[in-house]
């Protein structure tokens, strides 16, 4: 019922009276009431006027299923949202709720992560309430060595999404980041649990920092969110929707495909290291060349000094320009 009526709520653009809403749901008017007290609890600032009855004024900056739901244009991603206050790592999550057996396309959401996870062990903060921090649950029939390309486009979503709110500047630095001005918004860790040749479910967690103004010492220089460079707060929800229609869409032509190939185009529009000098760790060795582009499969290709091609996983490496971060 809270939901019906707070859909109801944000489509009139006046106030509606309490007998109103029970004629329109056959419920009675303390359903009704109750309903709105529900809501109110829930952080939505509703105006109640006797004899004009209940209007809304405002929606709190907090993540509700219902935000995320109402208005997503999807078929399938975000079917199911579980949002939690705490949790150690929604990756983590997502993958016990795997195991419980929830379904494809379930997302999951925390306000904060006592233990957000980057790769290889390395620590994502994750404050409260100031970000994004989300996972999808994925159970695609692929081989699971195609399940890298995921994180591709996750980041292909993603920085379109962000790029809806400042105007295009940020970009992907492949293979799991999103930066803007050389400084980190956003990371991305794929997981996946595999048979030999099957895969049971991939896990693609995404980490925006979003309404973070400071950030803790070690990472202040390689770190900023959306509303440092925006210079005002920037609401969530609008961008998680974007970025789960934009990842459906994505991942459904991969799912066809079975490869980037008619994604890749709009993919290095949206790459920073392309035609950059970059270095790339992989497997302990060092490769400094030019990025020439990314091919089919995800991988980056490099020509190094001495005009050898090389082309690299996006599991295993990490980028640095010459120069610095990127
Ligand atoms: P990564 O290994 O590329 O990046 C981790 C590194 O980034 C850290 O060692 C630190 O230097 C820096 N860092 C840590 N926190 C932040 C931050 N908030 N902003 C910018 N830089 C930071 C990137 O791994 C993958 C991160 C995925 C995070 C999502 S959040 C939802 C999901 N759940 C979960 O536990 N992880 C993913």
């Amino acid at each position: 019922m809270k939901s019906r009526v707070l859909t109801y709520l944000k489509e009139s653009r006046d106030y509606i009276s309490g007998q109103e809403l029970s004629n329109i749901f056959g419920v009675s008017r303390t359903a009704i009431w109750k309903a709105v007290k529900g809501l109110k609890e829930d952080g939505y600032d509703i105006k109640s006027v006797r004899n004009k009855g209940y209007k809304l004024i405002s929606i709190p900056d907090i993540l509700l299923a219902d935000e995320i739901k109402y208005g997503l244009k999807t078929n399938y991603i975000g079917d199911n949202v579980i949002i939690y206050d705490a949790i150690d790592s929604t990756n983590q999550q997502a993958k016990r709720l795997a195991l419980d057996g929830l379904g494809n396309g379930t997302v999951v959401i925390a306000e904060q992560q006592i233990k957000g996870k980057g790769r290889r062990g390395k620590n994502w903060e994750s404050p409260y309430q100031t970000g994004i921090w989300m996972s999808i649950l994925l159970k695609p029939n692929i081989h699971p060595n195609q399940a890298s390309m995921i994180t591709l486009l996750a980041g292909l979503a993603t920085v379109k999404s962000i790029n809806k709110k400042i105007d295009n500047n940020s970009f992907i630095k492949w293979p799991n980041d999103i930066v803007i001005n050389g400084k980190k918004v956003c990371g991305i860790l794929t997981e996946i649990s595999t048979e030999i040749d099957t895969v049971n479910y991939i896990i693609v967690g995404i980490g925006i920092n979003v309404n973070t103004l400071e950030f803790d010492k070690d990472i202040k220089d390689i770190a900023t969110s959306i509303a440092r460079e925006e210079g005002q707060k920037v609401d969530r929800v609008p961008i998680i929707q974007s970025i789960l229609q934009n990842f459906e869409y994505y991942y459904d032509i991969f799912k066809r495909d079975l490869n980037l190939s008619n994604i890749i185009k709009e993919y290095e529009k949206e790459c920073i290291n392309i035609n950059k000098e970059v270095k790339v760790i992989y497997k302990n060795k060092e490769i400094e060349g030019k990025a020439m582009g990314i091919t089919p499969i995800g991988e980056l290709v490099i020509i190094d000094k001495s005009g050898q091609k090389h082309t690299v996983n996006s599991g295993e490496v990490s980028v640095r320009g010459l120069n610095g971060y990127i």
